[in-house]
C-alpha cells in the first residue's frame, strides 16, 4: 500500500507545521489573518522543511574518482549537492553508509572530505553530472557522481544528509574565496527554490547567497526570481547558524533599481549616523575601539569577522549605560558593519520595462552590485520578446523570428566610464564568473553583471544546458568580458575582453535550441536571411570590443580618474586579439 507523506516533518518549528504546513496541503483557506505576520516580514529559510520527492534519480558521489573541483557544486540550481572539508575526528558518529575521503587541497591536507546531496530536494536535472569533468577510467561513461535510482537511496541518504549538515562549516576567512574548490564550501544561503529543475538562473543568485549572503541586502524585481525567491508557502533565502542572511523584498517589475538604491541611501544614512553616535559614546567605548572600527577597511572576510567582533564589544561596553546616545548606538551599531547591496531581476526588467531607473541607478555613482539575468525573453510570463532577445529568435511577439538585434546593455552602461560592467555566462567559463562577482562586489560604485541564463523557454535540453554555454561563447553569440574603471588609475585599458575569437558559425549552436530551430521548419527562407543577419551581428560585435579592448590610454602613468572618457583613449595602431 501507499501511504502519503506528510507534507512537513513533525520536528519543524511550530509556524512552518501549522501555516505553511496547511498551504502546502491546500487548507491554507482555512487560516485565519491572525496566523499570519503582521509586520509584512516572513520567515526565510522554509524550503528545507518542504520535502518535494520530485524524482525518480539522483545523483550518488564516488570518491576514488572524485578530483574535488567543486563545479557540481556551483551549477546546481538548487543547492542540494554540497561539500565540506572537516576534521577526521567528527567522522566517529557517522552513519554506516556515509562516505568521505582525505582532501586533495593542501591548504587542507590532514582533513576530511565529503560531497553530499540531499536526496529529497533534488529535482533530478542532471546538470551536476552532465558538468562533472572526472571520467573512471575503469568504466568511461561513468563519472564521479552518477545518477542512480532515488527511492533505494533516500532513507538512507536522509540520514546522511543529517549527519552531513551537522558537521562545521569550514571557517570563511580559512578559504580562498576566488578558487571554486574552496568558495563552493561556503554555505550557500538560498536553497531548494522551487525554479524549474536545472534552471540557468538560480546558480547566479546561490553565489551571491555564498559570496555575500551573510551581508546582504537584495531588492528583487518581478519575474522568475521574485517567483522561485518569494513564492508562498516556502521561502528559499536562508540564514547561517549565527542567524545572518541576507534580507530580501520585491517591490515591483518597474521600480526595482531605484528600490535597491534606496536601500544603498538609507544603509548609507544609517551606518553614518551610527558613525556619529559612536563617537560621542567614546568615553564608555574607548577610543582605540572607536579608531579601530571608524578606520576598519572591510575589505576580507576576516576583516569583515574582525569588525564583527568589535561591534559585539561595543554592545557590551554599552549594556547598562544609561543615555539616549548609548540606547541609540545598540540599536544601530549593526550599520557600522559593511553591507553589500544586491539589485537582481531578469532581461524583460533591466534592459525594457525597468532600464530608466537602472540607467538612473548606474549614474547616481552609488555603491550597488546589478545582476541582470539575461534569458533573452521574459521568462515568468511564458517567454515574450524583449530587448534582450536576439536576432531570429522565435518568441511570443516575434512569432516570425525577432527581425531586430539585441540591445547592448553592457555597452550603454560602459559608456559612463564610473561603472563596473561583466558579461559571464557559468557553463562557459565558471572561474571567470566566479572573478567577476567578486570583482563586482569589492568595486566602489556601481557595478552591473549581466549572466547569460539558459532557460526553458529556450527549448533546449536543460540537463546538458550548462555544457551548451560553451558552444555559445565559442560562436560569439555571448560574449565573456570586464570593464573595471579602476584599471584606468593602473594607466590600463578597463576593458578585458575574456574570449577569443569566435571559433565556430553562430548557426551550428543556434539550431541546437528550439527558439531558432523552429523558424527553419516554419518560414525557411526568412530563417535563412535572419541567420546571416545573426552572423553579421556577432561578427560586427565582436570587431567592436575587440578593438575597444585593444586601445592604449593616453595617460599611462595612472593619472586616469576611472571615467574612461573616449579623449583618455587613442586608438591602436593595429588590434590584436586578447
Ligand atoms: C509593469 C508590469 N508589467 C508586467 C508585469 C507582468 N510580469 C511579471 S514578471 C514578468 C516577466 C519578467 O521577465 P524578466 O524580467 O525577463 O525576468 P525572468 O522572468 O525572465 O526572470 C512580467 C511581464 C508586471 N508585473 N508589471
Ligand atoms: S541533479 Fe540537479 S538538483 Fe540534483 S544535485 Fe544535481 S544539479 Fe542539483
Ligand atoms: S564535479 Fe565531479 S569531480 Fe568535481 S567535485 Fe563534483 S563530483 Fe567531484
Ligand atoms: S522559466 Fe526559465 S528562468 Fe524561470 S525558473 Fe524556469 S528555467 Fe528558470
Amino acid at each position: 500500500t501507499l501511504h502519503r507523506l506528510p507534507p512537513i516533518p513533525d520536528t519543524a518549528p511550530e509556524f512552518v507545521r501549522d501555516v505553511l504546513g496547511k498551504m502546502i496541503s491546500r487548507e491554507g483557506d482555512q487560516l485565519p489573518v491572525s496566523a499570519l505576520p503582521c509586520d509584512g516580514t516572513y520567515p526565510t529559510g522554509t524550503t528545507k522543511w518542504e520535502k518535494r520527492n520530485v524524482t525518480q534519480e539522483i545523483p550518488a558521489w564516488d570518491p576514488d574518482v572524485c578530483v574535488q573541483c567543486g563545479k557540481c557544486i556551483m551549477v546546481c540550481p538548487h543547492s542540494v549537492i554540497r561539500g565540506k572539508a572537516y576534521e577526521e575526528t567528527l567522522l566517529d558518529n557517522a552513519p554506516a553508509t556515509f562516505k568521505s575521503t582525505n582532501v586533495k587541497d593542501k591548504d587542507f591536507s590532514g582533513q576530511k572530505f565529503t560531497i553530499q546531496v540531499a536526496p529529497e530536494d533534488c529535482t533530478g536535472c542532471g546538470v551536476c553530472v552532465d558538468i562533472c569533468p572526472a571520467k573512471n577510467k575503469s568504466m568511461p561513461s561513468r563519472k564521479a557522481i552518477n545518477m542512480e535510482a532515488q527511492l533505494p537511496l533516500r532513507e538512507q541518504e536522509r540520514e546522511n544528509w543529517d549527519f552531513f549538515l551537522g558537521l562545521p562549516n569550514p571557517d570563511r576567512r580559512s578559504l580562498h574565496p576566488d578558487r571554486i574548490r574552496q568558495q563552493q564550501w561556503q554555505e550557500p544561503l538560498f536553497e531548494f527554490s522551487g525554479a524549474c529543475a536545472g534552471c540557468g538562473e538560480t546558480p547566479y543568485v546561490k553565489l551571491i547567497s555564498q559570496l555575500f549572503g551573510d551581508r546582504s541586502v537584495v531588492a528583487n524585481a518581478t519575474g522568475c526570481s521574485s517567483i522561485y525567491g518569494g513564492n508562498l508557502p516556502t521561502t528559499p533565502w536562508t540564514k547561517n547558524a549565527d542567524g545572518r542572511g541576507p534580507a530580501w523584498s520585491n517591490s515591483l517589475f518597474e521600480d526595482n533599481a531605484e528600490f535597491g538604491l534606496g536601500f544603498r541611501m538609507s544603509l548609507d544614512k544609517h551606518s553614518q549616523f551610527a558613525a556619529e553616535l559612536l563617537q560621542k559614546v567614546a568615553g564608555s567605548v574607548g577610543d582605540n575601539l572607536v579608531d579601530a572600527i571608524l578606520n576598519a577597511s572591510q575589505k576580507s572576510e576576516a576583516d569583515i569577522w574582525e569588525q564583527r567582533e568589535r561591534v559585539a564589544q561595543v554592545k557590551e561596553k554599552l549594556q547598562g549605560v544609561d543615555s539616549p546616545e548609548a540606547k541609540q548606538m545598540l540599536t544601530l551599531a549593526d550599520y557600522l558593519v559593511k553591507k553589500s547591496v544586491w539589485i537582481v531581476g531578469g532581461d524583460g526588467w533591466a534592459y525594457d520595462i525597468g532600464f530608466g531607473g537602472l540607467d538612473h541607478v548606474i549614474a547616481s555613482g552609488r555603491n550597488v552590485n546589478i545582476l541582470v539575468m539575461d534569458t533573452e525573453v521574459y521568462s515568468n510570463t511564458g517567454g515574450q520578446s524583449s530587448k534582450a532577445t536576439p536576432r531570429a529568435a522565435v518568441a511570443k511577439f516575434a512569432a516570425g523570428g525577432k527581425p531586430s538585434g539585441k540591445k547592448d546593455l553592457g555597452l550603454i552602461a560602459m559608456t559612463y566610464g564610473n561603472v563596473y560592467v561583466a558579461s559571464v555566462a557559468m557553463g562557459a567559463r565558471d572561474e571567470h564568473t566566479l572573478k567577476a562577482f567578486l570583482e563586482a562586489e569589492a568595486y566602489e560604485g556601481p557595478s552591473l553583471i549581466i549572466a547569460y541564463s539558459h532557460c526553458i523557454a529556450h527549448g533546449i535540453n536543460m540537463t546538458t544546458a550548462m555544457s551548451h554555454q560553451k558552444a555559445l561563447v565559442e560562436s560569439g553569440r555571448w560574449l565573456l568580458y570586464r570593464y573595471n574603471p579602476d584599471l584606468v588609475q593602473q594607466g590600463k585599458n578597463p576593458l578585458q575582453l575574456d574570449t577569443r575569437s569566435p571559433k565556430k558559425p553562430v548557426g551550428e549552436s543556434m539550431y541546437q535550441e528550439n527558439r531558432f530551430k523552429m523558424l527553419t521548419k516554419s518560414k525557411p527562407a526568412d530563417a535563412k536571411e535572419l541567420l546571416a543577419q545573426a552572423q553579421e551581428d556577432v561578427n560586427t560585435r565582436y570587431a567592436m570590443y575587440e578593438y575597444l579592448a585593444a586601445r592604449k590610454l593616453e595617460m599611462p602613468n595612472g593619472n586616469g580618474n576611472g571615467n574612461g572618457n573616449s579623449d583618455a583613449m587613442k586608438t591602436p595602431e593595429k588590434t590584436t586579439n586578447s
